[in-house]
């Protein structure tokens, strides 16, 4: 049985997000999932569809484009953006150096995509909820967010600063009944490592070895917890961690 309510999940086709589209749909959400690869939201559309009887509706787009975004969203029929919940999820890191030895290309990316396109999403989505009185907005930031690691440097600013506007949003919203949820995740093996170091399997492999690290599905089901809970009751900053990790530095292998 659908619910009726609408979410919307950007970076659907892996990790998080993938996860996440699955648990809201099973949840008898309708769902807006995007990512840039067109092939992957189509095939996840049809799987979704079929299996929970929900609808989704794909958007192909670059977060890291403000016009992209404006013209991705922009188009989305007027049933479509009364959305209740907004998962930011799109993002990634590249590479582990420290600063002086640093990719500038890869700075741009990672702060293109984890900062400023949650930021242009946002500004789209949010008057659309504000409009309406209603909304959750869900960020994924991480442990990356709350402690520094060596060579983490940009990647672990960007999810800082992702810290920064989820606490910004909750102050602008509050007069507009809208939640906003920072959900900070630690070691999760998704697509996230082998993104990190550039198709590197042996590296990315080994960033998991000797414990058991969070799944998507393990994260999707603490977003899914957040938005489940009664209208007055809000978690505003939640840290999720393999037992085996303590934070982004600690890990017990
Ligand atoms: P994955 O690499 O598995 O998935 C990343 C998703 O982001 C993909 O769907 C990808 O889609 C999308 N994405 C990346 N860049 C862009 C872009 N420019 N425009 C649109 N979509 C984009 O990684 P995870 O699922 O692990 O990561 C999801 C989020 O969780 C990220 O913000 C990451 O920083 C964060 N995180 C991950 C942790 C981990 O250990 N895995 C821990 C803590 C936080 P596509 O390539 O199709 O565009
Ligand atoms: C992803 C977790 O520790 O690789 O944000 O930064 S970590």
């Amino acid at each position: 049985m659908t619910t009726g309510k609408i979410a919307l999940i950007t970076g659907a086709t892996a990790g998080f997000g993938e996860a996440c589209a699955e648990r809201f749909a099973r949840e008898g959400y309708h769902l807006i999932i995007t990512g840039r690869r067109q092939e992957r939201l189509q095939q996840l559309q049809q799987r979704l569809q079929e299996q929970y009887k929900v609808k989704a509706h794909t958007l192909a787009f670059d977060v890291r484009s403000k016009a992209a975004c404006e013209a991705a969203l922009g188009s989305l029929p007027a049933e479509w953006q009364a959305i209740n919940v907004l998962v930011n999820n799109a993002g990634l890191a590249l590479d582990l150096s420290p600063i002086d030895e640093g990719n500038t290309d890869d700075w741009d990316t990672m702060l293109d995509t984890n900062v400023k396109g949650l930021l242009y999403v946002s500004r789209i989505v949010m008057p659309w909820m504000k409009a309406r009185r209603q909304g959750h907005i869900i960020n994924i930031g991480s442990t990356a967010a709350k402690t520094v690691y060596a060579k983490g440097n940009v990647y672990c600013a960007s999810k800082a600063a992702v810290d920064a506007l989820s606490q910004g949003m909750r102050i602008d919203l509050l007069p507009y009944n809208i939640k906003v949820t920072a959900v900070h995740p630690g070691a999760a093996e998704t697509e996230f490592s082998l993104v990190r170091f550039k198709g590197d399997e042996g590296k990315a492999k080994d960033v998991y070895k000797g414990f058991t690290p969070l799944s998507g599905q393990d994260v999707a089901d603490v977003v899914y917890y957040c938005c489940s809970l009664p209208p007055h009751v809000c978690i505003n900053d939640l840290v999720i961690t393999p037992t085996a990790q303590a934070n982004a530095y600690y890990i017990h292998r």
